[in-house]
C-alpha cells in the first residue's frame, strides 16, 4: 500500500535553524520520512510576508536547503523543493482566497500575534493572507498529515474548513488534512529564558543554539543556561523549566526517556548535568554543522537538487490545480 502523503514547510527567515526547529520539527520529519510520502518545503513566498532583503533572503534559502539535508532529510526520498519554485502556490492561494471568509481570516491569532507590536495598519495584506497560502501548500499535495507545532493548528484547522467548503460547492476536489502536533517533550526554550520558546526573533542571543554555531559556542551557551536554586535534577516544567528543558534537550539528543535521567543523575550536581548536555548537542550538532558548511561550498550542486525536485513537487501541485480550477468553471 502507498504510504500516506504527508506536508510540512518552514521558513527561510533566519541564517540558520536553532535547537528548536532542529528537534520539533527536523527530527521528527526526519523519522516521519521513512514512512511516508514527504513532501518539505522553504516557504519563500510565505518569508516575504514580512520585508527581506533579497539577497540575504537567495543565501537564507540554500543554507534551509542545506540544512534540511544535513539534518536528515533525504532528497532522494522526500520531495524538498522551494515554494516559489512551483507557480501553483500562488495560483491556488488565490482561488482559495475567493471561498475565504473576511472575517474568517481576521480570527487567526497568528496574524494577531504578529501585529500585536506594530499595529494592523502597518502589516502587509501578504502577512493577513498568509494563512491561505498555507492552505494551498498542504491542498495542492493531497496530504494527509501535516505535522506542526501548536502554534500552526489553526492555520491546518482553516485549511480543512476551505477543503471541505471548496469540495461541498464545487464537487470533490481536494483531501482533508489532519495536523499533527508536535510532542511536549519535543517543543525545547530559550536558554535565558526558559519560560519562553527557543525563538529565532528572541532579544538574547545566549539563549539560542544556532545549528551553525561553532561547538565551543554550543557548548557554552549550554553550561551558561539558567536553571534555579534547587539542586535537584528532575523535570517539572512549573517550578523548574530550565532543567526541565535541558533534560528535554538531553532525552532529544540520546534517544534516553527523562525518566531514565532523572534516575541516571540522582545525587549529581548542575555542573556535571551541564557538562553532558553540553557534550550530547555538540554530538549531535558538529557533523549537521560541518555537512550543511561542505553543501553550502557547492551552491550549483544545492540549485540543482532544488531544481530537479521543483519539477517533481510541480507535477503534483499542476495536477491538483487543473482539477480545481476545472471544478470552479475556469479554463
Ligand atoms: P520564530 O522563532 O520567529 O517564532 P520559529 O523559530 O518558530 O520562528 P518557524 O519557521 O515558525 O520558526 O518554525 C519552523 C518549525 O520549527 C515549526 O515546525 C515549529 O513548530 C518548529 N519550532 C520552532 N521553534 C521551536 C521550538 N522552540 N521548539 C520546538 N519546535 C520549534
Ligand atoms: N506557517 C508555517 C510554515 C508553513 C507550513 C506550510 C507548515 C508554511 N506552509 C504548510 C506546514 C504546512 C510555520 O510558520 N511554521
Amino acid at each position: 500500500m502507498a504510504h500516506p502523503r504527508l506536508y510540512s514547510g518552514m521558513q527561510p527567515s533566519s541564517g540558520s535553524l536553532h535547537l528548536g526547529n532542529y528537534i520539533g520539527a527536523l527530527q521528527q520529519w526526519r523519522g516521519l520520512q521513512q514512512d511516508h510520502d514527504a513532501f518539505f518545503s522553504i516557504v519563500d513566498l510565505h518569508a516575504i510576508t514580512v520585508p527581506q532583503a533579497p539577497d540575504v533572503l537567495r543565501e537564507q534559502v540554500r543554507t534551509l536547503a542545506a540544512q534540511y539535508i544535513a539534518g536528515g532529510i533525504d532528497p532522494d526520498r522526500a520531495c524538498l523543493y522551494v515554494q516559489s519554485h512551483v507557480a501553483a502556490h500562488a495560483q491556488l492561494a488565490w482561488l482559495l482566497g475567493t471561498i475565504t471568509g473576511f472575517g474568517e481570516a481576521s480570527r487567526m491569532t497568528q496574524f494577531k500575534d504578529k501585529t500585536a507590536r506594530g499595529g494592523q495598519e502597518a502589516a502587509s495584506v501578504g502577512l493577513f493572507t498568509y494563512p491561505i497560502l498555507m492552505a494551498a501548500d498542504i491542498l495542492l499535495y493531497d496530504a494527509e498529515i501535516v505535522p506542526v507545532g501548536d502554534d500552526q493548528k489553526q492555520h491546518v484547522e482553516l485549511t480543512r474548513d476551505l477543503a471541505e467548503r471548496f469540495n461541498k460547492r464545487f464537487g470533490p476536489t481536494f483531501t482533508i488534512p489532519k495536523p499533527r502536533i508536535l510532542a511536549d517533550g519535543a517543543r525545547i526554550y530559550d536558554l535565558q529564558d526558559p519560560k519562553a520558546k527557543m525563538s529565532k526573533s528572541a532579544d538574547n542571543d545566549k539563549g539560542i543554539v544556532w545549528l551553525l554555531d561553532d561547538p565551543a559556542k554550543t557548548a557554552k551557551k549550554i553550561r551558561s543556561a539558567v536553571t534555579d536554586t534547587d539542586g535537584a535534577i528532575r523535570a517539572d516544567k512549573e517550578s523548574k523549566p530550565g532543567v526541565t528543558n535541558l533534560l528535554d534537550i538531553l532525552s532529544a539528543m540520546t534517544g534516553t526517556p527523562v525518566a531514565d535521567l532523572e534516575a541516571h543523575f540522582d545525587g549529581q550536581g548542575y555542573g556535571v548535568f551541564k557538562t553532558e548536555v553540553a557534550d550530547a548537542v555538540v554530538a549531535e550538532l558538529a557533523p549537521v554543522r560541518e555537512r550543511t558548511l561542505e553543501l553550502l561550498a557547492d551552491p550549483a550542486e544545492l540549485d540543482r537538487l532544488l531544481a530537479a525536485n521543483a519539477d517533481r513537487a510541480a507535477e503534483v501541485a499542476d495536477a491538483t490545480l487543473a482539477r480545481a480550477m476545472g471544478a470552479m468553471g475556469l479554463r
